[in-house]
């Protein structure tokens, strides 16, 4: 078992940013839910190609499921192979970041090196530097340590974050870290079957606040709840306190889903929101 890699030290992962100053613009995406060769990998693949931003942030969930890094190794996982070199592929013509989301935070420092990925902590502060000698601090995470009325699942969380748990999991044989995975994914949808979209608990407010507000940051940007949109978390605040919520991405639904929030400071209208699922995008 000595050639497994080592799971993610907390030191590992970077909980600030700094944007060069020759960056124009930064795309952030979660939630991809990668589990095969499908329409939704296919439309991801041709984003990452065609995309002209200078640095693509992948806020979490970008697998469905994530059992360990020796998966790029093993017989009958071709897809995690491709993805590792689409990602690599990608990386050599901009800066690719990885935040771990609920479901793949299990990838650690091999696969990240793998993909050439940088990993992020969750939160982790973009600073981006504006003209004039200021600077713009966006809030990054994948959002689910912020949907704190979960108590069930904040209990789960904190104990497989523990490394600790992680190295434990990670010393058994790969087919039974399989076996495992399907059976916490089957728990995992009887229990979304059981709430519904709308009763899963959201981002809670004044605990994103309290994150903005000890990091100087007035723009939090997170995905996971699978609900996009813009809300204002305190409009009392100059600039408001505000978070952006990414979708998820299922390009073989119709309508299709697939947001990418694209960060242009420069522009007219700097924060965008792009649909890249659609088959003609
Ligand atoms: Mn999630």
């Amino acid at each position: 078992m000595s050639d497994l890699p080592p799971p993610t030290a907390p030191e590992a992962a970077v909980s600030h940013v700094l944007a060069p100053t020759a960056w124009r613009c930064a795309d952030f995406v979660s939630d991809l839910h990668l589990q095969q060769d499908d329409a939704t990998w296919r439309a991801f693949a041709r984003y990452l190609e065609q995309t002209p931003a200078d640095a693509v942030f992948l806020l979490g969930d970008i697998f469905e499921v994530w059992v360990g890094d020796d998966i790029t190794g093993a017989a009958g996982h071709d897809f995690e192979r491709d993805v590792a070199r689409t990602l690599r592929a990608a990386s050599e013509r901009r800066a690719l970041y990885f935040m771990h989301g609920n479901r793949d935070f299990l990838v650690g420092a091999a696969f990240c090196a793998e993909a050439g990925m940088t990993l992020l902590h969750d939160p982790c502060v973009l600073e981006w530097p504006l003209a004039a000698g200021s600077s713009e601090r966006i809030l990054l995470s994948h959002g689910d340590a912020l949907c704190i009325d979960d108590v069930q699942y904040m209990k789960f969380r904190a104990q497989v974050r523990q490394p600790a748990w992680q190295q434990a999991l990670l010393q058994q044989p790969l087919e039974q870290r399989l076996a495992l995975a399907r059976q916490l994914r089957a728990q995992s949808e009887s229990r979304k079957n059981e709430l519904g979209v709308e009763g899963y608990a959201d981002v809670d407010a004044p605990l994103a606040c309290r994150w903005l507000q000890e990091r100087g940051c007035h723009t939090l940007v997170h995905g996971h709840t699978h609900k996009p949109a813009e809300h204002v978390l305190d409009g009392t605040q100059t600039p408001a306190l505000r978070r952006l919520v990414l979708s998820d991405w299922e390009a073989a639904r119709l309508p299709a889903r697939g947001d990418v929030l694209r960060w242009c400071p420069e522009s007219a209208q700097p924060w965008e929101r792009l649909q890249m699922a659609a088959p003609n995008a």
